[in-house]
């Protein structure tokens, strides 16, 4: 027995907490970011200090932010490791909720320690408490619940250790991960109780994989066999289970076709001739092609986002059945499919032994391979047109040069505006491991930019680091540059300036509404096509910005200044900033798809009317998938 406060017993505990799969260890806790204010300088604050040197302290710059920082360190690394954010009561503590969510709803492991008011309520109201008159037990800090997934008022010192425990259970079960949240009163943070020694014990967290049960594999493989036009669709649960290897012997044995979510991404390398890329809203037209005929679609590891199934309309064969690889029961219960719970990786390699010297119909696969050449092309021709403006870059241009500088083992991290459809496209995903391409498109936060690149940096040190974040998500969270300054993080950040909301005002165009609210410029009328040249514009240096930030900034303006200042920022000290002004109008087109965004119903206008009439047309195609 030691006699420790709660908020030392918690640091110690989370010091010595590790995971292990496959044999491989690592430390599930690497280290706790935070912002100090009265609700947790005295108590988590003083343990932080005086066990320093057992779980390192980074201060950041906004709560939201660190837990950006938290989430992509935990995507890099697998879900294996995350890190713990602290903050003060109150602002401090809700500004984190949106960073819950977004770890939540990409299903990444981040642990939030919001301090909370008084649990003896002795001096309440205090500073920055919400006041609830008929719930004394309500605070601020409720609005973690909804998006945590596991959510606990530590309000007795005792109640630390099942609280704790539970939370490493939830942090580190792949089928329930999310964000965890422990709210930590500040009165019961500094008071002490006898710990027991076991509980500071280190703790291995084992993740097992799960096989799938014999008879959904059976019933999977007897839909397989008797599919004319199969269809693979890989999400991120591929990627995190390291499942990469069984699914390119999966294709390569059955001559099945695979096509990827966001977060799948990469999970087959673009050079593999069954490599359709990406699907649905934002997919290729190899994709989305046969995604439309397919008869049976198999997704693993996909929470079926409406960005994947084109808003219910990408998958048009009348009779088309789904079957759900996924370790979480509630995913492989989508679409009326059949559930195949269990671990990606081993439920493939089942699948694969299951259909042994099957093959699909020579027709279908030609059908891909063919679609595949074709799409190839379309990509050469996308990456190099010129813009329309004043020629200026174009972005697809710009992704190409990232995509050229990351080679094989870059990553690139985005995750808003119109980077995030325009990379799902474009980019070519070399890295055999699936690590290279890391959008953040469950959220789709404007913000993750900068602090998820961070994360991804401190997961994988080795490898380069390309933010590619726009203007208008730069504004968002531009102080996390100060967090990679201070602990010197050696990302490229290549921030593209095309004044304002470019994807938005595109969305607004096409139903009708003329880019209304979407320029950064003095006086938004919204309808005119933007004038680089034109005094409207607003005064707005991104690079003095980030310049006077402490970071390192390359200032270009053509695609060959670029690929200069992206070889110069290699071996950097700190982070680079690359400024690049885009051409706004010039976006990559879709492909023979669609997304749902209800357009008005009436307007005196003509071209909501006609944005209406093309709704209702495309709309006609949604489908319910009821099996
Ligand atoms: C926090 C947040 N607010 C609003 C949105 C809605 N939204 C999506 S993209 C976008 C504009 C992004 O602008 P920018 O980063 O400049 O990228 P661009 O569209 O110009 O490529 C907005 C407002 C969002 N995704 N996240
Ligand atoms: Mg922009």
């Amino acid at each position: 027995m030691s006699r420790l406060t709660v908020a030392q017993a918690l640091v110690r505990f989370l010091a010595v907490q590790e995971t292990e799969r496959d044999g491989a260890r690592e430390r599930l806790v690497a280290g706790c970011y935070g912002i100090f204010g009265h609700g947790n300088v005295a108590g988590i604050g003083q343990a932080l200090h005086q066990y320093r040197d057992l779980l390192p302290y980074h201060p950041a710059r906004n709560e939201q932010a660190m837990v950006h920082i938290a989430a992509g360190y935990a995507r890099q690394r697998n879900r294996l490791g995350t890190f713990a954010c602290t903050t003060s009561v109150g602002p401090g503590a809700t500004n984190m909720v949106t960073g819950a969510a977004l770890a939540t709803i990409n299903r990444l492991p981040v642990l939030l320690l919001p301090s909370d008011t008084f649990a003896t309520r002795t001096p309440h109201p205090v500073l920055q408490m919400l006041e609830v008159a008929h719930d004394a037990t309500v605070s601020v800090n409720d609005c973690f619940r909804p998006v945590s997934r596991f959510y606990e008022r530590v309000e007795r010192p005792e109640q630390l250790i099942p609280a704790a425990l539970e939370a490493m259970r939830v942090l580190t079960d792949p089928a329930e991960t999310g964000a965890v949240t422990l709210a930590l009163p500040e009165d019961v943070q500094a008071e002490s109780f006898e710990v027991p020694d076991e509980f500071l014990e280190p703790r291995t967290w084992t993740i097992y994989r799960q096989p799938a049960a014999p008879e959904a594999l059976a019933r999977a493989a007897e839909l397989i066999r008797g599919a004319r036009r199969p269809l693979i669709v890989a999400g991120g649960g591929v990627i995190y289970s390291d499942a990469l290897a069984a699914l390119r012997a999966l294709v390569d044995a059955t001559g099945i076709p695979v096509c990827e979510t966001q977060a799948g991404r990469g999970a087959l390398v673009s050079e593999h001739p069954l490599s359709l890329g990406a699907v649905g809203a934002t997919g290729t037209s190899a994709a989305n092609r046969l995604a439309r005929e397919a008869d049976l679609v198999i997704g693993v590891g996909t929470r079926w986002s409406d960005f994947t199934t084109a808003s219910k309309s990408a998958f048009q064969d009348p009779g088309v059945r789904f079957v759900n690889v996924n370790v979480t029961a509630f995913d492989a219960g989508k679409q009326s499919g059949l559930p195949v719970v269990g671990d990606a990786r081993v439920a493939l390699e089942q699948l694969g032994a299951a259909l042994t010297g099957h093959r699909v119909v020579p027709a279908w696969e030609e059908r891909a391979r063919s679609e595949t050449r074709e799409w190839a092309a379309e990509l050469a021709r996308v990456m190099t047109l010129d813009g329309d403006h004043a020629g200026l870059p174009t972005q697809a241009q710009i992704i190409k040069e990232i995509n050229d500088a990351a080679g094989e083992t870059g990553v690139v991290v985005c995750a808003a505006g119109s980077a995030p459809g325009d990379l799902h496209k474009l980019w070519v995903a070399r890295d055999p491991a699936g690590k290279g391409y890391h959008v953040e498109y469950g959220y789709s936060c404007m913000g993750y930019e900068i602090p998820g690149g961070i994360g991804v940096k401190l997961a994988a040190p080795e490898r380069e680091v390309y933010v590619l974040v726009g203007d208008g998500s730069y504004l968002m969270s531009p102080g996390e540059l100060v967090t990679a300054v201070a602990q010197r993080v050696p990302i490229v950040i290549v921030l593209v300036d095309n004044h304002g909301y470019a994807s938005i005002g595109a969305l607004s165009r096409s139903v009708g509404s003329s880019g209304f609210g979407t320029l950064y410029r003095f006086s938004d009328n919204g309808s005119v096509p933007l004038d680089p040249a034109s005094t409207d514009v607003l005064p707005i240096d991104l690079a003095a910005n980030a310049e006077s930030l402490g970071a390192h900034v390359i200032r270009t303006k053509t695609i060959a200044d670029l690929r200069d200042a992206l070889a110069g920022a290699r071996g950097a000290a700190g982070p680079v900033v690359v400024c690049i002004e885009a051409d706004r109008y010039a976006g990559v087109p879709g492909y023979e798809t669609w997304w749902d965004v209800p357009v008005a119903e009436v307007s005196e206008e003509d071209s909501v009317r006609s944005a209406r009439a093309e709704y209702e047309r495309a709309h006609a195609s949604q489908r319910q998938y009821l099996g």
